[in-house]
């Protein structure tokens, strides 16, 4: 088995970052992939304004999660959980314990290969683990690297393989964190650590949660969700600008509604429990147990109360899963939106698509049977909001031609 080790601050981490992990992953034909917070680096201290290890921990996830390879890679916390400084060649020993027999290959940057020799017990790392370095940018080639490679080479018999990186975002974490106190940076970090980094205020960022530009609003939204779940949340945003231009509602509000509408998804029940809580949202027998109603009462609390959302933005959330009695047209273009945006690809979405965009309340009442016949087949109880909003659009007539 061959394990890759990205260890690093991670102060934050970056494109860069993502980049020299993906080509890492396919050029060594890796099996795992660790990325490893450090907690205090050996070799220099964190600068001033660094977050708190769980954020810069949360970041990290955030980053593996993006990688979109769940069964490869994982985020390690053993240099974070070790009492005092932390040495790769004792990380390396724990990992040759607990993956006896593995092929570990030790990933660093230009400026960590060029120093490595001077590492604290350099010869232990060399003979545990291969070395791959990257450079950072076209300039960081081979003239930089070869002088070391070979020195490694003679004086320790080190296996190592330089890449340089084509093309390759060209920020050192440094000039980010400058950036970024400076509010700028966005196009170097991916949205989820961005909208992490706004909403926890990190790295001297002020921005008011409240009065979000849709950059940033978008990347606080992905930051509360799985990296699977953004092309749906976006997804959602177009198809509900869409609808509310072709019914003559607001597309800003709707925007803003298919932005936000998944926000808490995540959330175990637990945490849903709470936000109910705090936000005063009285909850049935049903909604106390099934997590999945939860998600449109705390998304909704969390664009009112965080993001400033207003009440009609707050509302189309609260009913999108259920429906209810009574819905507005706003109501009805989320509820849809997130039935048929693009990415949805199930049997039957083709005619909800047609009637989303000539008879709403029959792509509704359409939407409402199905989603009822699902449940029932599933053995799912239905909640009594969800046969409300049905009935109600039956008592006003609503019927579906064949
Ligand atoms: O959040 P999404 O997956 O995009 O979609 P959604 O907000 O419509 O949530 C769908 C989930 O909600 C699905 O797993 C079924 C569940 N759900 C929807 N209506 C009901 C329901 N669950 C119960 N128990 N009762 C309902 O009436
Ligand atoms: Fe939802
Ligand atoms: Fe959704």
């Amino acid at each position: 088995m061959k394990i890759g080790i990205y260890g690093g601050t991670f102060n934050p981490p970056h494109l860069g970052h993502m980049a020299a992990a993906r080509t890492a992953m396919d050029a060594l034909k890796l099996d795992k992939l660790l990325l490893m917070p450090a907690a205090v680096p050996p070799h220099k201290s964190l600068p001033e304004n660094t977050p708190a290890q769980e954020h810069r921990l949360a970041m990290v996830e955030k980053m593996a999660d993006a990688l979109d390879r769940p069964e490869m890679v994982e985020v390690s916390t053993l240099e974070l959980e070790r009492e005092g400084k932390s040495y790769t060649s004792e990380t390396l020993e724990e990992l040759h314990r607990r993956y006896p027999g593995a092929e570990l290959w030790l990933l660093m940057g230009t400026d960590m290969f060029l120093t490595l020799h001077q590492w604290h017990d350099a010869k232990t790392i060399l003979r545990l683990a291969n070395i791959c370095a990257f450079g950072r940018t076209e300039g960081d080639g081979e003239a930089v690297f070869l002088p070391q490679r070979e020195f490694l080479i003679r004086e320790y018999q080190a296996n190592v393989v330089t890449i340089t990186l084509p093309g390759l975002v060209d920020v050192s974490s440094t000039q980010l964190r400058d950036l970024l106190s400076r509010g700028k940076g966005r196009e170097y970090l991916l949205p989820a650590v961005y909208g992490y980094i706004l909403m926890h205020k990190l790295y001297g960022t002020e921005v008011h949660l409240k009065h979000l530009e849709l950059p940033e609003l978008r990347a606080c939204s992905c930051s509360m969700i799985r990296h699977k779940r953004v092309a749906h949340v976006m997804g959602v945003e177009e198809e509900a600008v869409k609808l509310a231009k072709f019914w003559g509602a607001d597309p800003e509000l709707a925007r803003h509604a298919g932005i936000l509408h998944d926000c808490t998804k995540y959330l175990e029940l637990d945490d849903q429990l709470k936000l109910c809580r705090k936000y005063g949202i009285e909850l049935d027998s049903l909604e106390r147990k099934a997590v999945k109603l939860l998600h449109s009462k705390t998304g909704a609390c969390i664009a009112k109360y965080v993001f400033g959302e207003p009440d009609e933005v707050y509302e189309a959330i609260f009913w999108h899963t259920t429906g209810k009695e009574d819905m507005t047209l706003l109501d009805k273009i989320l509820y849809m939106a997130d039935y048929i945006e693009p990415n949805r690809d199930f049997d039957g979405v083709e005619r909800l698509r047609e009637l989303s965009y000539t008879d709403l309340d029959q792509a509704l009442l359409l939407g409402m049977n199905s989603t009822i016949q699902e449940m029932e087949e599933r053995g799912v109880p239905i909640h009594t909001n969800t046969r409300k909003a049905r009935q109600w659009l039956l008592d006003q007539g609503v019927k579906l031609k064949e």
